[in-house]
């Protein structure tokens, strides 16, 4: 669905680079003068009409063709140019914290993948991130076509991409019954897995031409997806059974609208996509990380219990949460902290090990994980690699 947004702020919704050089691009150089109407669907951005006499306003993006490493200083050291990271679902949370987390180091231009462009630019905003340090492009994850038309939006950006998060997701754990994307898939798994299984496929192609010398593609998992924690075995567990689901398509017929064609429960399918983002994560890494050495990772950044994640609890469930979390599991990290162990997993050099799920310990230091035996399951990772294929129209 394109956005409906007034020019006002184009400029920041197609802001420019800090560094590399910047040129106006095709669309992305059209000036606007006084009440010229500009469709810029192709970018999931319309601009309303507007009255202005006299603002001029330039819509710009830019172009940089700058090398891995620029052989530059005197001193003969190469100074990494500026990478580019997608976010997705960085309007708010963890992906707002680390967005801004990688924006704040001056090492990384972020490119904001969020279903709600005014949401987004505000909270950009008010995070304080530096202007130019950010692009905001729409995506709505429950939508196969916005992520077809998102990924052809930031090919027009003309910007390498060198790490792409899939991060966004959406927990209904008072549903009684299941919604469904545009494409009649179950919302969480639609969202949180399906959505971004097409993204990260289609965007490999970018990640595989970027000649930045760490590329990564990151899906956030979850230990509440994890059998082998306490928190994994609090009710109702993630289990996606034989698959046979997804398998009928995920779309409610025959009460299939869980992945393992059990009745619908809202908390389940949100952890049942989080396994399928760590099952995604590995299988990934095991077709292509040799041969593209791109780093596949996964992670769970603590329990950020005053995200918007929670959003659809009991009022109840969201005053005790946080306090629960910092005094009695002590599992609780504030969206600042998860946001930096993020930007570690994005950016740090230590973290280039691919197919590892990676936690922190109390001293926030990290450490390679152990995934419960279901979402380290290859046969299983390899069903839900197909049966998504299928489902995504890939295969
Ligand atoms: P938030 O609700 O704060 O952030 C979720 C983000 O996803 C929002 O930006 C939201 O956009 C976006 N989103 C939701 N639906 C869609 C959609 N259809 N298309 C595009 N974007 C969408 O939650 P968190 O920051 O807590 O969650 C971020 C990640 O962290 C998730 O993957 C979650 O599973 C994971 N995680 C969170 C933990 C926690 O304790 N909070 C613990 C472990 C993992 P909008 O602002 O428009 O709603
Ligand atoms: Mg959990 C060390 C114990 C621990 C940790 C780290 C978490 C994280 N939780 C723990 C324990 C418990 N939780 C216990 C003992 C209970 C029973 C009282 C409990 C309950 C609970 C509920 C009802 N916890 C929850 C919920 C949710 O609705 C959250 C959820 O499952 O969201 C999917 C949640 C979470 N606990 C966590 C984390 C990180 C979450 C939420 C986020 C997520 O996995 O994405």
């Amino acid at each position: 669905m394109a956005l409906q947004t007034a020019t006002s702020f184009l400029p920041s919704a197609l802001s420019a680079r800090k560094e590399g050089a910047v040129k106006d691009s095709a669309f992305l150089g059209v000036r606007l003068a006084d009440g010229l109407k500009l469709d810029t669907t192709s970018l999931g951005l319309r601009t309303k009409r507007v009255n202005t006499s006299s603002v001029a306003i330039r819509a710009q993006a830019s172009t940089v063709s700058a090398p891995t490493a620029t052989p530059a200083s005197p001193a003969g050291k190469k100074t990494l140019r500026t990478g580019t990271a997608v976010i997705t679902g960085a309007s708010s949370g963890l992906g707002l914290a680390t967005a801004k987390a990688l924006a704040e180091s001056g090492k990384w231009h972020v490119i904001m993948a969020c279903r709600d462009y005014l949401k987004t630019a505000r909270a950009a905003r008010a995070a304080g991130m530096p202007k130019g340090s950010y692009t905001i492009v729409h995506l709505d994850l429950a939508s196969l076509d916005s992520v077809r038309q998102f990924v052809n939006n930031v090919r027009q950006l003309d910007m390498p991409i060198d790490v792409v998060v899939c991060n966004a997701a959406v927990y209904q754990p008072t549903a009684k019954e299941p919604s469904f994307t545009a494409d009649g898939f179950e919302l969480s798994v639609g969202v949180n897995h399906l959505g971004h299984f097409l993204l990260a496929r289609e965007l490999l192609e970018d990640l595989k031409a970027s000649d930045y010398p760490s590329k990564r593609l990151i899906i956030v998992g979850s230990i509440t997806g994890n059998t082998n924690t306490l928190a994994g075995n609090v009710p109702p567990k993630a289990n996606l059974g034989d698959l046979r689901g997804l398998a009928s398509g995920l779309n409610g017929a025959g009460s299939a609208a869980m992945i393992d064609g059990a009745e619908f429960d809202g908390a389940k399918a949100y952890k049942d996509s989080k396994v399928c983002n760590m099952l995604t994560m590995q299988e990934f890494h095991r077709r292509y990380h040799e041969e593209t050495g791109i780093t596949f990772a996964s992670l769970y950044p603590g329990c950020i219990a005053t995200t918007g994640l929670f959003r659809e609890h009991i009022p109840l469930f969201r005053f005790l949460f946080p306090p629960f979390q910092k005094y009695i599991t002590k599992g609780y990290v504030s969206e600042e902290e998860a946001g930096k162990r993020l930007a570690q997993v994005v950016s740090e050099p230590s973290l280039t090990k691919s197919g590892v799920y990676w936690s922190w310990n109390n001293n926030s230091a990290s450490f390679e994980n152990q995934l419960s035996e279901e979402a380290s399951d290859t046969e299983k990772a390899r069903k839900v690699w197909e049966l998504s294929e299928k489902l995504v129209g890939l295969a």
